[in-house]
């Protein structure tokens, strides 16, 4: 038996908690837990309590069993916190951490202080779902609990492309896959998966898209006009800026959107050398070094211009270096 699994076959009552706006790794991880509970006992009394999560994983088995109602009274004997690096992160549900009887943490998250009063937290697994792995008997992992835990992990990195994606996130996907899931669909489902509306303003921000620095970097702005008449939500712009960091010769991708008079959400990729978190950084936001944002005022223009520069000058340091590089090397 797994600390974890003792933890839970000690206690009367559980409660399963993620973060708030729950993704695929916080719903996965959950309903994974929660479902690994329940075939093995139906009798038992456990409740995942999370946020409405996007109905495009409504797949998962017993999404719909999820409370989304904050409960006038819980006190758990366990309440298991899953893929929330933070306490503050539970949102309307912290009070039930607060008055279980005992709580454990399972996260992936590197900046999660250990809130818990039992904390798992691995920062190279890939996601909530492969500590969580770990953390069952891989034998009593169902189809419908890999279906679960596969999401997740698919979802954190990014269907297995991310930097902290690892030959273990693969070695687990692959015993998932021994389960009889269906990946693809899973894949298409949880990752791809796209509105109507959400594809055709894709369209509109592509066809629009501006090239800039020699096609090194490229950007393209949804107005708030726009998503007003597309009916969408910041939610549904998801994707824009990997597609445009996709484009042949591009270094860098911006991606603006607009959430007031003068205001820009701007979030950022880079494909191999700049360090796009230095930049956002820089103008009071932050992310990974190829994947960062922060909110940018002025014009459209003025908005390029300033983050342009920054990119130009990373660009030409880059350049230089494997410039003199190379001329050492014909020494
Ligand atoms: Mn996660």
């Amino acid at each position: 038996m797994t600390r974890l699994e003792e933890l839970i076959s000690r206690a009367g009552s559980i409660a399963v908690l993620g973060h708030t706006n729950p993704d695929g790794d916080c719903v996965g991880s959950c309903l994974a837990l929660y479902n690994y509970i329940k075939e093995q006992d139906p009798a038992r009394d456990v409740t995942v309590y999370l946020e409405k999560g996007p109905q495009k994983l409504s797949f998962l088995k017993n999404f719909d069993a999820i409370c989304s109602q904050v409960p006038r009274e819980a006190s758990p004997d366990l309440c298991v916190c899953l893929d929330c690096s933070a306490k503050d992160m539970l949102k309307d549900f912290e009070p039930i951490l607060d008055s279980a009887r005992y709580s454990v943490c399972v996260d992936h998250h590197v900046t999660n202080p250990g809130y818990a009063a039992e904390n798992i937290i691995c920062p190279k697994a890939s996601s909530a779902c492969e500590v969580l792995y770990g953390l069952l008997d891989a034998e009593k992992i169902s189809r419908d609990v890999a279906e679960c835990l596969y999401t997740g992990i698919v979802t954190d990195s990014g269907v297995f492309k991310y930097d902290n994606t690892s030959a273990r996130t693969m070695e687990i996907a692959g015993k998932l896959m021994e389960k009889g899931i269906e990946f693809g669909r899973i894949i298409d489902e949880s990752f791809y998966h796209k509105t109507y509306l959400q594809t055709q303003i894709m369209g509109r921000a592509l066809m629009e898209s501006v090239s800039f620095l020699d096609g090194r970097a490229i950007f393209s702005v949804v107005r708030k006009k726009d998503m007003e008449f597309y009916g969408v939500v910041k939610s549904d712009l998801d994707g824009i800026v990997e597609q445009l960091r996709l484009v042949d010769g591009v270094e860098v991708s911006i991606f603006l959107s607009e959430s007031a008079p003068g205001e820009f959400k701007a979030s950022l990729r880079a494909k191999n050398y700049v360090d796009v978190s230095r930049i956002a950084k820089y103008f009071g936001g932050g992310g990974h070094r190829k994947a960062a944002g922060c909110t940018m005022h002025g014009s459209v223009h003025d908005v390029i211009n300033n983050l342009s520069e920054h990119i130009e000058r990373q660009i030409r340091e880059y350049e230089e270096s494997v410039h003199v590089r190379g001329s050492a090397e014909c020494i």
